[in-house]
Protein backbone atom coordinates (compact mmCIF):
# COMPACT_ATOMS: atom_id res chain seq x y z
CA UNK A 1 0.00 0.00 0.00
CA UNK A 2 1.20 3.41 -1.00
CA UNK A 3 1.92 6.22 1.77
CA UNK A 4 -0.82 8.25 -0.11
CA UNK A 5 -3.54 5.78 0.11
CA UNK A 6 -2.00 4.54 4.25
CA UNK A 7 -2.48 8.42 5.02
CA UNK A 8 -5.83 8.66 3.45
CA UNK A 9 -7.06 5.66 5.56
CA UNK A 10 -5.69 6.84 8.57
CA UNK A 11 -7.54 10.58 7.60
CA UNK A 12 -10.34 8.95 7.03
CA UNK A 13 -10.41 6.53 10.65
CA UNK A 14 -9.40 9.98 13.01
CA UNK A 15 -11.78 11.92 10.95
CA UNK A 16 -8.98 14.53 11.13
CA UNK A 17 -8.19 17.25 8.18
CA UNK A 18 -5.39 18.12 6.40
CA UNK A 19 -4.69 21.20 3.68
CA UNK A 20 -4.50 20.10 0.12
CA UNK A 21 -1.16 21.75 0.53
CA UNK A 22 0.32 19.06 3.06
CA UNK A 23 -0.81 16.54 0.84
CA UNK A 24 1.24 17.15 -1.81
CA UNK A 25 3.87 17.93 0.01
CA UNK A 26 3.84 14.04 1.04
CA UNK A 27 3.60 12.83 -2.39
CA UNK A 28 6.47 14.78 -4.00
CA UNK A 29 8.78 13.29 -1.09
CA UNK A 30 7.72 9.75 -1.84
CA UNK A 31 7.31 9.80 -5.48
CA UNK A 32 9.36 13.13 -6.81
CA UNK A 33 7.83 14.06 -9.87
CA UNK A 34 10.86 15.78 -11.59
CA UNK A 35 13.60 13.39 -11.06
CA UNK A 36 15.80 14.73 -13.57
CA UNK A 37 17.41 18.13 -13.61
CA UNK A 38 20.02 20.41 -14.83
CA UNK A 39 23.35 20.49 -12.52
CA UNK A 40 23.84 24.20 -11.64
CA UNK A 41 27.04 25.59 -13.55
CA UNK A 42 29.82 25.61 -11.14
CA UNK A 43 31.54 28.61 -13.46
CA UNK A 44 29.52 31.85 -14.93
CA UNK A 45 28.15 31.39 -18.24
CA UNK A 46 30.28 33.87 -19.93
CA UNK A 47 33.26 33.16 -18.07
CA UNK A 48 34.59 30.86 -21.54
CA UNK A 49 34.67 33.80 -23.60
CA UNK A 50 35.63 34.58 -26.16
CA UNK A 51 35.53 30.93 -26.99
CA UNK A 52 31.93 29.99 -26.13
CA UNK A 53 29.62 33.58 -25.77
CA UNK A 54 27.71 33.21 -22.62
CA UNK A 55 24.71 33.68 -25.06
CA UNK A 56 25.15 30.57 -26.41
CA UNK A 57 26.00 29.00 -23.01
CA UNK A 58 22.88 30.15 -21.24
CA UNK A 59 20.03 29.28 -24.44
CA UNK A 60 22.27 25.76 -24.89
CA UNK A 61 22.06 24.60 -20.75
CA UNK A 62 18.63 26.77 -19.97
CA UNK A 63 16.62 25.90 -22.96
CA UNK A 64 18.23 23.20 -24.75
CA UNK A 65 19.25 20.63 -21.84
CA UNK A 66 16.52 21.80 -20.29
CA UNK A 67 14.15 20.68 -23.07
CA UNK A 68 16.02 17.56 -22.60
CA UNK A 69 14.96 17.22 -18.91
CA UNK A 70 11.73 18.09 -18.87
CA UNK A 71 10.88 15.68 -21.72
CA UNK A 72 12.59 12.95 -19.58
CA UNK A 73 10.37 13.91 -16.50
CA UNK A 74 7.65 13.41 -18.43
CA UNK A 75 8.58 10.16 -19.36
CA UNK A 76 9.33 9.36 -15.63
CA UNK A 77 5.94 9.91 -14.76
CA UNK A 78 4.81 6.49 -16.01
CA UNK A 79 8.06 4.88 -16.10
CA UNK A 80 10.02 5.82 -12.82
CA UNK A 81 12.27 2.93 -13.33
CA UNK A 82 14.41 5.24 -15.84
CA UNK A 83 14.91 7.49 -12.78
CA UNK A 84 15.83 5.08 -10.76
CA UNK A 85 18.69 3.00 -12.01
CA UNK A 86 22.13 4.23 -12.89
CA UNK A 87 22.17 5.97 -16.23
CA UNK A 88 24.81 3.96 -17.43
CA UNK A 89 22.18 1.15 -16.76
CA UNK A 90 19.49 2.30 -18.52
CA UNK A 91 21.38 3.44 -21.66
CA UNK A 92 23.34 0.60 -21.73
CA UNK A 93 20.24 -1.60 -21.77
CA UNK A 94 17.64 0.53 -24.30
CA UNK A 95 15.92 -3.16 -25.46
CA UNK A 96 14.26 -3.03 -21.92
CA UNK A 97 12.68 0.36 -22.21
CA UNK A 98 9.14 -0.12 -23.01
CA UNK A 99 8.42 0.54 -27.20
CA UNK A 100 6.51 3.64 -26.85
CA UNK A 101 8.92 5.41 -24.85
CA UNK A 102 12.20 3.28 -26.31
CA UNK A 103 13.36 6.68 -28.88
CA UNK A 104 12.25 9.57 -26.84
CA UNK A 105 14.58 8.01 -23.82
CA UNK A 106 17.41 7.10 -26.08
CA UNK A 107 17.51 10.99 -27.38
CA UNK A 108 16.83 12.42 -23.85
CA UNK A 109 18.28 10.56 -21.69
CA UNK A 110 21.14 10.54 -24.36
CA UNK A 111 21.35 14.29 -23.94
CA UNK A 112 20.87 14.41 -20.54
CA UNK A 113 24.25 12.56 -19.96
CA UNK A 114 25.96 14.42 -23.31
CA UNK A 115 25.25 17.60 -21.58
CA UNK A 116 25.60 17.22 -18.19
CA UNK A 117 29.47 15.39 -19.15
CA UNK A 118 29.88 18.79 -21.22
CA UNK A 119 29.38 21.54 -18.83
CA UNK A 120 31.57 19.83 -16.07
CA UNK A 121 34.54 19.15 -18.42
CA UNK A 122 34.69 23.21 -19.21
CA UNK A 123 35.63 26.11 -17.22
CA UNK A 124 38.00 28.84 -17.27
CA UNK A 125 41.67 28.70 -16.17
CA UNK A 126 41.58 24.79 -16.91
CA UNK A 127 45.36 24.29 -16.82
CA UNK A 128 46.95 21.82 -19.23
CA UNK A 129 46.99 18.06 -19.48
CA UNK A 130 49.31 16.47 -17.35
CA UNK A 131 50.01 12.82 -14.92
CA UNK A 132 48.60 10.02 -16.15
CA UNK A 133 45.72 11.76 -18.50
CA UNK A 134 48.18 13.01 -20.34
CA UNK A 135 50.64 9.79 -20.26
CA UNK A 136 47.62 7.56 -21.53
CA UNK A 137 47.02 10.29 -24.37
CA UNK A 138 50.75 9.62 -25.66
CA UNK A 139 50.39 5.98 -25.30
CA UNK A 140 47.24 5.71 -26.93
CA UNK A 141 46.50 8.43 -29.40
CA UNK A 142 49.82 10.37 -30.65
CA UNK A 143 50.38 13.29 -28.21
CA UNK A 144 48.25 16.16 -27.41
CA UNK A 145 48.71 17.50 -30.78
CA UNK A 146 47.90 14.70 -32.51
CA UNK A 147 44.52 13.94 -30.05
CA UNK A 148 43.27 17.70 -31.01
CA UNK A 149 44.09 17.57 -34.85
CA UNK A 150 42.41 13.97 -35.00
CA UNK A 151 39.51 14.87 -32.78
CA UNK A 152 39.04 18.23 -34.32
CA UNK A 153 38.86 15.93 -37.98
CA UNK A 154 36.89 13.71 -36.79
CA UNK A 155 34.05 16.20 -35.05
CA UNK A 156 33.98 17.94 -38.34
CA UNK A 157 33.20 14.42 -40.08
CA UNK A 158 30.18 14.24 -38.46
CA UNK A 159 27.36 14.55 -40.79
CA UNK A 160 24.53 16.41 -39.34
CA UNK A 161 23.95 16.71 -35.57
CA UNK A 162 26.42 14.78 -33.26
CA UNK A 163 29.15 14.43 -30.87
CA UNK A 164 32.83 13.44 -30.70
CA UNK A 165 34.15 11.30 -27.89
CA UNK A 166 37.32 10.64 -26.16
CA UNK A 167 36.19 7.49 -24.63
CA UNK A 168 37.84 5.22 -21.63
CA UNK A 169 37.95 1.72 -20.99
CA UNK A 170 38.47 0.57 -17.38
CA UNK A 171 42.05 -0.22 -18.14
CA UNK A 172 42.43 3.35 -18.98
CA UNK A 173 42.80 3.46 -22.79
CA UNK A 174 41.21 6.03 -24.41
CA UNK A 175 39.91 6.23 -28.14
CA UNK A 176 38.57 9.02 -30.73
CA UNK A 177 34.75 8.21 -31.27
CA UNK A 178 31.72 9.94 -32.75
CA UNK A 179 28.41 9.50 -32.23
CA UNK A 180 25.27 10.51 -33.94
CA UNK A 181 22.43 12.88 -32.79
CA UNK A 182 22.32 12.41 -28.69
CA UNK A 183 23.77 9.00 -28.72
CA UNK A 184 26.30 8.63 -25.70
CA UNK A 185 29.13 6.34 -25.48
CA UNK A 186 27.33 4.45 -22.17
CA UNK A 187 24.85 2.61 -25.23
CA UNK A 188 28.06 0.38 -25.89
CA UNK A 189 29.12 -0.26 -22.17
CA UNK A 190 31.90 2.36 -22.74
CA UNK A 191 32.72 5.66 -21.09
CA UNK A 192 33.30 9.26 -21.97
CA UNK A 193 36.15 10.94 -20.33
CA UNK A 194 35.67 14.00 -22.56
CA UNK A 195 33.61 15.11 -25.32
CA UNK A 196 32.21 18.26 -27.76
CA UNK A 197 28.60 19.18 -29.16
CA UNK A 198 28.74 19.51 -32.50
CA UNK A 199 25.13 20.42 -32.77
CA UNK A 200 24.37 23.63 -34.32
CA UNK A 201 23.13 24.89 -31.23
CA UNK A 202 26.16 24.88 -29.74
CA UNK A 203 28.17 27.19 -31.57
CA UNK A 204 25.98 28.79 -34.31
CA UNK A 205 25.48 32.34 -33.03
CA UNK A 206 28.86 32.97 -32.61
CA UNK A 207 30.50 30.59 -35.20
CA UNK A 208 27.82 30.69 -37.75
CA UNK A 209 28.63 27.45 -40.34
CA UNK A 210 32.62 27.56 -39.00
CA UNK A 211 32.57 24.28 -37.37
CA UNK A 212 35.96 24.08 -37.72
CA UNK A 213 36.79 27.25 -35.85
CA UNK A 214 34.37 26.22 -33.04
CA UNK A 215 35.88 23.00 -32.90
CA UNK A 216 39.38 24.44 -32.68
CA UNK A 217 38.86 26.74 -30.16
CA UNK A 218 36.63 24.84 -27.75
CA UNK A 219 40.06 23.17 -26.49
CA UNK A 220 40.81 26.68 -24.50
CA UNK A 221 37.52 25.72 -22.52
CA UNK A 222 38.12 22.17 -21.43
CA UNK A 223 39.36 22.29 -17.67
CA UNK A 224 41.60 19.41 -17.11
CA UNK A 225 41.26 19.00 -13.53
CA UNK A 226 38.07 17.66 -14.27
CA UNK A 227 39.26 15.07 -16.99
CA UNK A 228 42.08 14.01 -14.48
CA UNK A 229 39.14 13.17 -11.80
CA UNK A 230 37.02 11.89 -14.68
CA UNK A 231 40.14 9.31 -15.90
CA UNK A 232 40.76 8.27 -12.11
CA UNK A 233 37.14 7.78 -11.98
CA UNK A 234 36.54 5.47 -15.21
CA UNK A 235 39.97 3.15 -13.92
CA UNK A 236 38.03 3.16 -10.68
CA UNK A 237 34.57 1.87 -12.21
CA UNK A 238 32.65 5.02 -10.62
CA UNK A 239 32.36 7.21 -13.22
CA UNK A 240 28.54 7.73 -13.00
CA UNK A 241 27.76 9.87 -16.11
MN1 LIG B 1 23.77 20.49 -27.18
Amino acid sequence: MSSMSRRHLIIAATGITISPRLVFAQAAASAPSAPFKVDPLTYAASALEPHIDGKTMEIHRDRHHQAYVTNLNNFAKDNPSIADKPIAEVLGNLAAIPDAIRTGVRNNLGAHANHSMFWQIMGPNGGNAHGDVLAAIDRDLGGIEKLQTDFNAAGGRVFGSGWVFVTVSKEGELAIETRPNQDHPMMDGKRALLGNDVWEHAYYLNYQNRRADYLKAWWNTVNWRAIDERYAAAKAGTLVI
